[in-house]
Formats: structure tokens, C-alpha cells, sequence
């Protein structure tokens, strides 16, 4: 089973009522990962893309809480698009996959919840370095 197989959209439990709709997340619970660190991408602009990176230790569940957007994963072998549209789902992405979110609706929401806290030494920015430490590099 490759590193792609892991990666998978999760439903989240969603609560409905008069007033509305409500989800929750807990750790290792909904997620297969602790919780240490939540951001928020928005007031991304028309046509912008983030990511473009992948994490050789983090795990992340990425929620459009509002609006839209598709992120692409790669595991130096494989590659799929997701397209994120719902508040109740989130997509879990284990380490070593990279990623590339673009195709942001107009007011998006991209909420991230993160396994560990912020390191740039668990970055891998450039792609031939990642495919190096696949071991899948053409390169
Ligand atoms: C990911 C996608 C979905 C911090 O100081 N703390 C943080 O927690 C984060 C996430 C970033 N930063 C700094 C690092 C950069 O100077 O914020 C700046 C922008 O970060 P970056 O270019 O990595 O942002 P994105 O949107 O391309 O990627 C982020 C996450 O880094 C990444 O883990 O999967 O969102």
C-alpha cells in the first residue's frame, strides 16, 4: 500500500438542529493524530496556489469551512485531487505526501489541524529533495 492510500477524506459527525449545523473534531478520535496546532488559510485571492511542499513528520486534516478548493497530493509514486466543499469533512493527510491547494473559491476557508507544532526543518520545499527521500526520484 503506498503513502496515498492513507489519505483519505474523514466525516466528521455534524449536528443538526433548528439553530443550524455544528461539527466537532477530537483527537485520535476522529483523526489518527493528537492535536497540537490549528490555522486558517482565507482572503486567498483569484487564482493563487498554496502549499507546494510536503512534511516528513506532520499529519494535517484540512476542512473547507467555508467556500471551496482542491488539493492535489502526491506520494512521489501516485497522485489525486481532492475537491473540498463541505464543512463536515475533512481530508487527512499523512507525512510524506506533497501537496498543492489551488482553485480557492471567492471567501474560502481552509482550516487546518495539525499534529505537531511549526517547524520548517519538517518542510520539504523543494520537490527533487522530496522525491530524493522517497526514493522514487527519476533525478
Ligand atoms: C500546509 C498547507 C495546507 C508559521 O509561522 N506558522 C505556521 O503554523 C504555518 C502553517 C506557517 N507559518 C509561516 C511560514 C511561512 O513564512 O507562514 C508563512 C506561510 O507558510 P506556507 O508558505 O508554508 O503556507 P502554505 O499555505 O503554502 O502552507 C500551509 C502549511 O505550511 C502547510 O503545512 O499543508 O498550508
Amino acid at each position: 500500500m503506498g503513502r496515498l492510500d492513507q489519505c483519505r477524506i474523514i466525516e466528521l459527525p455534524k449536528i443538526e438542529d433548528s439553530r443550524g449545523s455544528l461539527t466537532f473534531v477530537e483527537e485520535n478520535r476522529h483523526i489518527p493524530f493528537g492535536i497540537r496546532r490549528v490555522y486558517y488559510l482565507y482572503d486567498v485571492p483569484g487564482g493563487a496556489e498554496r502549499g507546494g511542499h510536503a512534511h516528513k513528520n506532520l499529519s494535517q486534516l484540512l476542512i473547507a469551512i467555508s467556500g471551496s478548493f482542491d488539493v492535489l497530493l502526491d506520494d512521489g509514486n501516485c497522485s489525486r485531487r481532492f475537491h473540498l466543499n463541505r464543512s463536515y469533512q475533512g481530508l487527512y493527510i499523512c507525512p510524506m505526501i506533497w501537496r498543492e491547494l489551488e482553485n480557492f473559491s471567492s471567501g474560502s476557508v481552509c482550516l487546518v489541524i495539525a499534529s505537531n507544532l511549526y517547524s520548517e526543518q519538517d518542510y520539504y520545499r523543494d520537490k527533487m529533495e522530496f522525491l530524493r527521500a522517497t526514493g522514487i526520484s527519476n533525478g
